[in-house]
């Protein structure tokens, strides 16, 4: 069975929504970014982490893409070949580099940073993630999906982005992203590994 290591409700949420799309059992590990025992999944003590029997893999899009590789046949990872995989990879580092940066930025100056560190980023944040939505519309064109018509791995990430983006009142003013956000968040297997996380938060 897999290990999900991290706290409900943090990038946790996007393994344990990989797993409940694949139908895969896990238990969630339930620590805090920093403790002793996240420390001992990763070394920067950033949660989340995947235990694969005697195999330990961090970062969330790293994660994602390896369940969805691992179970190729459930049909969430790349188109095969070499170019399925490229393509891949480019939505993941944008999901992640690009269209999560100033949503992240933001967190990190309200929870994250110490005290003395944090500004007012809001307007610079905003602004850039004005830019990622029109850059997410254009990709997307006329595709349901990140990889077209398929719900895939990617599709977890930047559906874990635009729940962040919509819970922080940052503005997505794109109707084809909206509706794109729509389809993702209310994926039955979301709200199983919500309930899920919920479950391990009152244990
Ligand atoms: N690239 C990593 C980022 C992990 C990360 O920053 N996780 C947050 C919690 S959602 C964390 O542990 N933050 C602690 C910190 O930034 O010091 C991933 O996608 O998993």
């Amino acid at each position: 069975m897999y290990q999900a290591v991290g706290s409900p409700g943090s990038r946790l949420t996007r393994v344990t929504w990989m797993l409940e799309e694949l139908g895969e059992p896990y238990e969630i590990v339930k620590t805090k970014q920093h403790s002793q025992t996240m420390r001992r999944y990763n070394p920067t003590g950033k949660m989340p982490a995947l235990v694969d029997g005697d195999f330990v893999l961090t970062d969330s899009a790293a994660i994602c893409s390896y369940l969805a590789k691992k179970h190729a046949d459930k049909g969430f990872g790349p188109q095969p070949g070499l170019r399925g995989e490229a393509e891949m990879e480019a939505w993941m580092q944008f999901a992640q580099s690009e269209f999560e940066a100033p949503l992240w930025n933001k967190l990190r100056h309200r929870f994250i940073l110490p005290e003395p560190c944090r500004a007012d980023v809001g307007a610079a944040t905003a602004h850039d993630f004005a830019s990622e939505v029109t850059a997410l519309e254009a990709k997307l064109g006329d595709r349901l999906y990140a990889l077209g018509d398929r719900f895939t791995a990617v599709d977890v990430i930047l559906g874990h982005c635009g729940q962040w983006a919509r819970g922080s009142k940052f503005a997505i003013e794109s109707e084809a992203v909206n509706a794109y956000m729509d389809r993702v968040l209310s994926r039955p297997a979301l709200a199983r590994a919500r309930e899920r996380e919920k479950e391990a938060a009152a244990a």
